[in-house]
């Protein structure tokens, strides 16, 4: 099992293309395992698996901060990081949280379990990074439903005016807790 092989963010990195499909379909059997008996998200994290391995592939972790928005995807970046083990707890007293805790692990960059925060958070990292002269890259990924929070698009504005080096990823799949309402983002 490949899975098996992955302990940390480089261990990715070693693995051709058919390895890459084989994984991704193995993550995708084991989170319906886990989470079939410990409950927790399951429809958001199927949907981020091969995009959360492109973000190991590409980047530094966890040099490199990715933002989760909304948390409940990330399970896939959890095993990439080395917590497979930590999936039969998930989401149980003492055990692995359903959300990117700073306190559970270093890879994982900001709390977050209510939508929208991503950009403003992802903005705050950029500036700190460049007040202080460093140099690493900043993601946001951010549903197509967490955009629709009102907090997303002051950010937006902000970082039109700031002119940061900070990527934002729009995960489009058209769907929130269940369909969206409204005509935004349109489609
Ligand atoms: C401020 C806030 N309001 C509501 C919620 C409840 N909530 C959890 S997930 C979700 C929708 C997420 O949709 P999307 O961002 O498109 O991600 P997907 O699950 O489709 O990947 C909502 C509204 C929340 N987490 N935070």
């Amino acid at each position: 099992m490949i899975l098996e092989t992955i302990n940390g963010p480089e261990d990715i990195k070693h693995l051709d293309r058919q390895e890459l499909e084989t994984l991704a379909q193995e993550i995708r059997e084991f989170l319906i395992d886990k989470i079939s008996r410990t409950g927790g998200h399951l429809a958001s994290n199927l949907g981020v698996v091969e995009l959360t391995m492109a973000l190991y592939l590409a980047l530094d972790m966890p040099r490199d901060k990715v933002i989760w928005d909304v948390g409940h995807q990330s399970y896939t970046h959890k095993l990439l990081s080395g917590r497979r083990d930590s999936f039969d707890c998930l989401r149980q007293h003492g055990g692995m949280s359903g959300f990117p805790k700073r306190k559970e692990s270093p890879f994982d960059a900001f709390d977050t379990g209510h939508s929208s925060t991503s950009i403003s958070a992802g903005l705050g990292l950029a500036q700190g990074r460049d007040l202080l002269g460093e140099d690493y890259t900043v993601v946001a990924v951010i549903g197509d439903g967490a955009l629709t929070g009102g907090m997303a698009y002051e950010a937006l504005n902000n970082a039109a005016r700031l002119k940061k080096n900070f990527i934002i990823i729009l995960n489009d799949n058209d769907m929130s807790i269940s369909e969206n309402v409204g005509e935004f983002p349109p489609t």
